[in-house]
């Protein structure tokens, strides 16, 4: 497993009773400490605090944050205490300068802050002194969270640019840039993307950007930001298209980035599918033009003319608008979520511009059902709780973990104990009982897992089961209650046509969530003509056509109208669309 890879698990606690001290060093004629335990608990022994370098310092926020996670929120410095647990005291004026110390590490952090400060005077060391600082973490910021899917050609830019907005650093051409988001040797190797890399840049309350450039660590970004933007970087490679598929289905994104190179010729035919997905599965899109440096006055001119014609074409009723200002209103990101604009920004990666006016635009989105003025809001917070996995891991400390999208409802370690939650399904369609026993959104310790986020879920399932990406954690009530949401191995999906070829295929990769699964087509309607179609389906291009699907070997999946498919063949997309009824 990668450090990004556990973007979302890192530092897990499952409970936090190896945080308790057994012995205070406040306690009368305590001359002696059990040493520091190093690998866990939310204590942290200082003899004293004095060097004040700005790396140093960082370093130490970072211990901090550790130890603030092992305290669930809360953490202990023992100050005037050797490593050994020896108690030896420092003076006034030391304890005060590492106090300020400590202050200025818990205002690194952002929401931490110190909360106690009990002192002892060691009358028989000339009247030393020894300390309890206790820091607290408030988590008291409401984080909303985005998720992009850039899509586009293989060599388009994607990995350069998203290097570039979250590292703020220009490229050289020749893919240093890239590097930042690359996880791999051999996509370094060969430049190409063939995995799913998340790229995240944060928000302030101002809207100031939040990057690596100005923050150390994932976490960082996350315990400062009001608004999180993670980028789904995808693979271009057409031999990768199965990745690419999953980040479209799998990984919950709420805008679709689709990146052009300015030096292209024309619009190719799979930046007009990506096009074509985003209307149809009524997906916000972006458009940026990358690699401007390398634009010819004439060819950008007609592969401007070209872009917008495709739009017209593949994306009908939505406006268009070039970007050429930071100053944009919150209501060109509001009408990009709502689906009546494209905005389309031009960048360049080697000469750093362009990329203010996507982040301006970016940080004034917010998914549909985070703005106030939205009735799902409350829908979907109302609704049972219905998680999606995309990764699952195993911590020595914590039992397994699983990290992925909150869907709808909200759940909380307290509140779900005694109601029934349940994970799977299973290649055979059960689900088994699972508790929930600690939860991490944005890498931080909250309460609650609530829709519209992502988090890494710390669960006790009832008895084994093999846990795969794709499945989910539902309300147990969900599978009971006789809703249209069930588990089966059919269904009917309305689709819109990707491959002129489609009427050859008998079978196809269905990508549903994170998982995919071959299914056999049993029948095509197509609704527009009013008639069965098998025989000649080649007239369909709009989102008209039903098509009825089978897994293959009897695998059964849990479903319910309005979920987005995408299906496949080999290296081609061949449809995608929305379920509308399971069989
Ligand atoms: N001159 C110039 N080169 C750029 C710019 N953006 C990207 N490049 C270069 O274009 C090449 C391809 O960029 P990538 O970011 O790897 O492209 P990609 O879309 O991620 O490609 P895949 O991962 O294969 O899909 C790299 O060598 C970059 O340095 C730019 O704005 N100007
Ligand atoms: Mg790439």
């Amino acid at each position: 497993m990668t450090t990004r890879d556990a973007m979302y698990s890192e530092g897990f606690v499952s409970s936090c009773s190896n945080c308790k001290q057994l012995v205070s060093v406040l306690d009368e004629g305590v001359t002696k400490l059990p040493p520091e335990t190093d690998g866990s608990g939310n204590i942290e022994y200082k003899t004293k605090l004095n060097n004040t370098s700005n790396s140093r310092t960082s370093h130490l926020a970072t211990q901090l944050q550790w130890r603030l996670a092992e305290g669930c929120g809360h953490a202990v410095y023992v100050v005037g205490v050797h490593d050994d647990g020896s108690v030896v005291g420092i003076t006034d004026e030391e304890l005060q300068l590492t106090i300020d110390i400590l202050r200025d590490m818990a205002s690194q952090l952002g929401n931490a802050h110190i909360s106690s400060i009990k002192k002892r005077i060691l009358k028989d060391k000339e009247n030393r002194i020894v300390a309890e600082v206790g820091i607290t973490q408030r988590n008291s910021i409401q984080r909303s969270e985005l998720r992009v899917t850039v899509l586009g050609d293989h060599g388009a830019g994607k990995s350069t640019v998203l290097g570039c907005i979250t590292h703020e650093e220009p490229d050289n051409g020749c893919g240093k840039a890239r590097l930042n988001l690359l996880r791999h040797r051999h996509e370094v190797e060969s430049g190409r993307t063939s995995s799913i890399a998340l790229g995240t840049v944060g928000f302030d309350s101002s809207g100031q950007v939040l990057s690596y450039a100005n923050n150390n660590s994932a976490e960082q970004i996350y315990r400062r930001a009001q608004h999180v933007v993670t980028f789904i970087d995808t693979c271009g490679y057409s031999k990768h298209l199965k990745t690419t598929a999953r980040a479209i289905t799998g990984h919950s994104p709420r805008v679709f980035c689709v990146m052009i190179a300015a030096d292209s010729e024309a619009i190719s035919e799979t930046t007009r599918e990506y096009m074509r997905i985003a209307a149809v599965l009524g997906m916000p899109l972006a458009v940026v033009v990358s690699k401007m440096d390398l634009a010819t006055k004439t060819g950008f001119g007609s592969l401007m003319h070209d872009l917008l014609a495709a739009l017209t074409e593949n994306v009908p009723n939505r406006s268009k608008c070039i970007v050429t200002s930071t100053n944009v209103g919150e209501s060109l990101a509001q009408d990009m979520m709502g689906l009546a604009v494209v905005p389309i920004f031009t960048t360049s990666a080697v000469r750093m511009v362009g990329f203010n006016e996507l982040t301006a635009v970016l940080a004034k989105s917010r998914p549909l059902h985070l703005r106030a003025d939205n009735a799902d809001h409350a829908v979907s917070n109302g609704r049972p709780f219905e998680f999606h996995v995309e990764h699952m891991y195993s911590f020595d400390s914590v039992g397994t973990v699983v990290t992925g999208w909150v869907h709808a409802g909200m759940a909380s370690p307290s509140i779900e104990r005694g109601k029934k939650l349940a994970i799977g399904p299973d290649s055979a369609g059960n689900f088994t009982g699972v508790d929930i026993t600690s939860i991490h959104t944005l890498r931080i310790p909250t309460e609650t897992a609530e829709a519209g986020s992502s988090a890494a879920l710390a669960i006790h399932p009832h008895k084994p089961v093999s846990i795969t990406k794709g499945m989910v954690i539902v309300d147990a009530e969900y599978l009971e209650d006789g809703s249209k949401r069930r588990v089966s191995d059919e269904f009917v999906a309305q689709v819109a046509v990707l491959d002129p070829d489609f009427s050859a295929l008998h079978s196809v990769v269905v990508h549903i969530r994170c998982a995919y699964r071959m299914a056999r087509i049993v029948e095509v309607v197509d609704e527009q003509n009013d008639q069965s179609a098998t025989s000649s389906p080649n007239a369909f291009s709009c989102y008209s056509l039903l098509v009825r699907l089978k897994f293959d070997d009897g695998f059964r999946d849990y479903m319910y109208p309005g979920m987005p498919i995408v299906a496949r063949d080999g290296r081609n997309l061949t449809f995608a669309g929305h379920i509308k009824t399971v069989v």
